[in-house]
């Protein structure tokens, strides 16, 4: 790094100090806390995208949101290239740069400093020394003798500062093989949701990436998680990375699954209205824009915005609470309704039950069943097909993806229908990286956070097979599954999940099988199940294994949580400390929802008395 560089960035940095006795970790899904703790970690993230930009060579995303914390919170995550979370091999990086206690310690050698204080002490020893002495001989060797301490105490501590302190920025660059001088010019796409207080944070973070010189910050302003991850993924593919680019693919892919619906499908669906939950969040706004242009469906907006973001609306509350949103009643009731969060990445269904406040959710469990079984029969319709009989050599593998919460009826469903399914942590940057294992590879959280991956080399054996189909038997129902596997590979966001793509093939499939929200739930009744959360003092002290399934770490709790498990038949319990919020996690599940309830409190007990 040169010296230019250097100074640019300390000036920058020490106008953005960090907050003191504040420890950042880059949780689950990027840094979270409350907002008015993170200007300087949202500065510093701009200084490690704009980084990650030059090592690669591509756009890299930076989006300022909470997603579903409360309104006061704000956060930053990093979109690699590809559109995806960042590297994970990064995220030690992203803490170290997010600590760093004072701008100096970013990029300059503070030990120097420490062994000039050495070295002081040294001089002023010596002057006090030499005006003890008459003689010039005694003199003359004090001073020598000065020279000679002073030189070896240099050396040893210079050795002993160097050997356990680093230079953040400079050792990461050499480490990670960033061409800093001389680097072809970067770019950091930038966007927020609607909290108060992105503005500010996304200026911070603007200057972190142009403080690396050759960087050009892009402001995307206020828009959804999943778009930004869209922008980036596309504008490294050279294909526009606008908004009205992201709503005419959605459309376009819609239409063609719209017209892909089988003849004599019931069409009791089609004109029924969806009530949405927009969260009081940035779904609000997008969705008014999508419904601008979308003829084949009728949406009808709540929670657009005037109210407070994620209080007592949005996905999270809906899937955790398991009642009413505000804004619905029971006027609702048999209405078709689906919940974003407050950023637009999360998506669940619900309906509401008569004469209570109470819904009947239909999650990202519910969601990943209906996406795979509808990826399932155009697989086999094709797999029908003569031309596929007869290079039957490719057999493309659907693997499906989940976490501990998928509620145990999903994983049994989807396991007799003979698709293999994979546990991961929590956390889409590790559903993801499974699901890109497959050829089609299905992820959902069952908090409605996920999406289908189709790899590349599904895509281009599809294309040659409908290319084939066209000429063969254009408009049959096989080359009708080729294209539907097409559109759908368009529609649904191949970079992360997306609320506003997901919820449109989730109506999509529902029209092409003529399914109301009622007869989707049937698919298989869920567990009961409960979750809750504990404050802790450090919700780090528990470590956990097998895909967050076994505590680790404190000794003793998961033998007292196995006790109260066995307690209740079809008893399923686990805990884990959350990554976006300062809490520990407690997922219960049992025969009866009072068996569920039950045993969800008793290990909320056991961690209260252990960690609270
Ligand atoms: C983020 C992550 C999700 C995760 C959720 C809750 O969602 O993207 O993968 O399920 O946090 O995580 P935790 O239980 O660790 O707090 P979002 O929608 O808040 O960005």
């Amino acid at each position: 790094m040169n010296q230019q560089q250097r100074s640019i960035l300390i000036d920058l940095a020490s106008r953005f100090p960090p907050p003191s006795g504040v420890q950042f970790s880059y949780g689950t899904s990027g840094f979270r806390t409350d907002a008015s703790l993170l200007e300087s970690t949202v500065f510093r993230v701009g200084i490690l995208a704009a980084l990650r930009s030059i090592q690669t060579g591509s756009v890299v995303g930076l989006m300022v949101t909470a997603s579903h914390n409360v309104v006061s919170d704000n956060g930053v995550k990093v979109a690699d290239p590809s559109g995806g979370m960042l590297t994970q091999r990064w995220e030690p990086f992203a803490d170290a740069i997010a600590n760093a206690p004072d701008p100096h310690s970013l990029v300059q050698v503070k030990m120097l400093n420490d062994c000039n204080a050495f070295l002081f002490l040294d001089y002023h020893r010596f002057l006090v020394a030499v005006s003890a002495m008459g003689h010039p001989n005694q003199q003359r060797l004090v001073f020598v003798l000065f020279c000679f301490v002073s030189f070896f105490r240099f050396i040893s501590v210079s050795f002993i500062f160097n050997m356990g302190k680093e230079v953040l920025l400079d050792d990461f660059v050499k480490k990670e093989n960033i061409l800093l001088d001389g680097a072809p010019s970067s770019e950091v796409l930038l966007g927020r949701d609607t909290r108060p207080s992105g503005k500010l944070l996304v200026s911070a973070s603007a200057q972190g990436a142009t403080s690396i010189m050759g960087t050009t910050a892009n402001d995307m302003g206020i828009l959804t998680t999943p778009q930004l991850h869209w922008m980036v993924r596309s504008k490294n593919k050279g294909i526009e990375a606008t908004k009205n680019s992201y709503y005419d693919q959605l459309l376009m892919s819609y239409r063609l699954l719209f017209d892909c619906i089988p003849p004599g499908v019931s069409d009791n669906n089609m004109f029924e209205k969806l009530i949405v939950d927009c969260a009081d969040g940035v779904g609000g706004e997008e969705i008014e824009k999508l419904k601008a242009r979308l003829s084949d469906l009728k949406i009808e907006a709540r929670n657009i915005g005037a109210g407070v973001l994620n209080k007592g609306v949005g996905a999270d509350f809906v899937q955790k609470e398991k009642i009413v949103p505000r804004g619905f009643g029971p006027s609702d009731f048999g209405a078709r309704c689906a919940s974003l969060d407050g950023d637009a990445d999360r998506l669940v269904y619900f309906y509401i039950l008569s004469d209570s406040d109470k819904i009947k959710l239909v999650d990202g469990d519910k969601i990943l069943t209906l996406f795979a079984l509808f990826i399932k029969e155009q697989l086999g319709i094709l797999n029908g097909a003569e031309n596929v009989k007869a290079n039957n050599s490719y057999q493309p593998c659907l693997g499906v993806v989940q976490t501990a919460y998928a509620n145990g009826a999903s994983t049994d469903y989807l396991k007799q229908l003979g698709l293999e399914v994979v546990l991961t942590p929590t956390g889409v940057k590790y559903l993801h990286e499974k699901a890109a294992e497959y050829d089609i590879g299905i992820y959902f959280e069952a908090n409605g956070h996920g999406t289908i991956l189709f790899s590349e080399t599904f895509l281009c054996w599809l294309d040659t097979i409908n290319n084939d189909l066209l000429s063969t038997s254009r408009g049959s129902e096989q080359q009708k599954a080729a294209l539907r596997l097409l559109a759908t590979s368009k529609l649904i966001n191949q970079a992360v999940g997306d609320a506003l793509s997901g919820m449109l093939l989730v109506e999509a499939i529902l029209l092409h099988w003529g399914w109301s929200i009622f007869r989707w739930n049937e698919l298989y009744q869920d567990l009961p199940s409960r979750q809750l959360k504990v404050k802790v003092i450090d919700r780090a002290a528990v470590v956990t294994a097998n895909a967050e399934t076994l505590v680790v770490k404190p000794p003793g709790i998961q033998e007292a949580i196995d006790v109260e498990t066995a307690k209740y038949p079809k008893g399923r319990c686990f805990i884990r400390p959350s990554g976006t919020e300062d809490v520990v996690r407690v997922y219960a599940e049992a025969l009866t929802q009072e068996a569920a309830d039950d045993l969800a409190r008793s290990a909320a007990r056991l961690v209260d008395q252990l960690l609270g």
